[in-house]
């Protein structure tokens, strides 16, 4: 079983990158995976709400989230039907360019993530308030794609996938937890790729 899995690896990869259980894609290939259509976003009347604990609330237009400072990072995926892909360079906007503009009360320790068609995804403060953690836009130098998440999508490569939310429209910070799309539905909650805390 070893053997078989460590057969899979290319050669010059360590697999100490690659989670339990997890498969590499082939280096073209991002699968797509989402619940629902892919939504038609209308740039102009597009915003992101940042609401809830913070002592000052903002709306951003596009135009708006595009000016804030650029941050570039390289980070692995991992799904939770168990592909993985290494290595790809993503580009957005630091999360601590909004929690230094919103100021997240004492009181705030989660966050929601809202997206079109209400698809959520909730995190612990944190998780969220870490280096790799970007509101993404561009994969490998160009804008994301329509399926991928543009305009915007969360990018948290530490957890598993689904918790990287595609067309985010809203950043909720809460005192408690509520269970997103997929964690009502029995995945687990702390997603973690490396203990593979998949399902409740
Ligand atoms: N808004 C939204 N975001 C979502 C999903 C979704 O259904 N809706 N699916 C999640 C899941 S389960 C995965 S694995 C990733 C897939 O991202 P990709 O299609 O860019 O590979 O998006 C996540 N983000
Ligand atoms: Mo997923």
């Amino acid at each position: 079983m070893d053997l078989f899995r460590r057969s899979r690896i290319p050669a010059g990869v360590d697999p100490k990158r690659i989670p339990p259980g997890q498969t590499l894609t082939a280096p073209d290939r991002w699968p797509l995976l989402h619940f629902g259509p892919v939504p038609q976003t209308d740039i102009k009347t597009w915003s992101l709400k940042v609401f809830g604990e913070v002592e000052n609330p903002i709306t951003l237009s596009y135009d708006e989230v595009r000016a804030l400072p650029r941050k570039e990072i390289v980070a692995d995926i991992h799904c939770v039907t168990a592909w993985s892909r290494l290595g790809d360079t993503w580009q957005g906007v630091a999360i601590q360019e909004i929690l230094q503009r919103v100021k997240p009360t004492s009181a705030a320790k989660y966050v929601m993530a809202h997206c079109e068609y209400g698809y959520t995804t909730s995190l612990p403060l944190p998780v969220l308030d870490d280096d790799d953690v970007l509101l993404c836009y561009g994969w490998n130098g160009s804008d994301l794609t329509p399926e991928h998440g543009w305009p915007l999508r969360l990018l948290v490569p530490k957890k598993y996938f689904w918790k990287s939310a595609k067309w985010l429209r809203g950043l909720e910070f809460m005192a408690k937890n509520r269970l997103g799309f997929w964690e009502q539905r029995g995945y687990h909650d702390d997603a973690d790729p490396w203990q593979e805390t998949r399902y409740w």
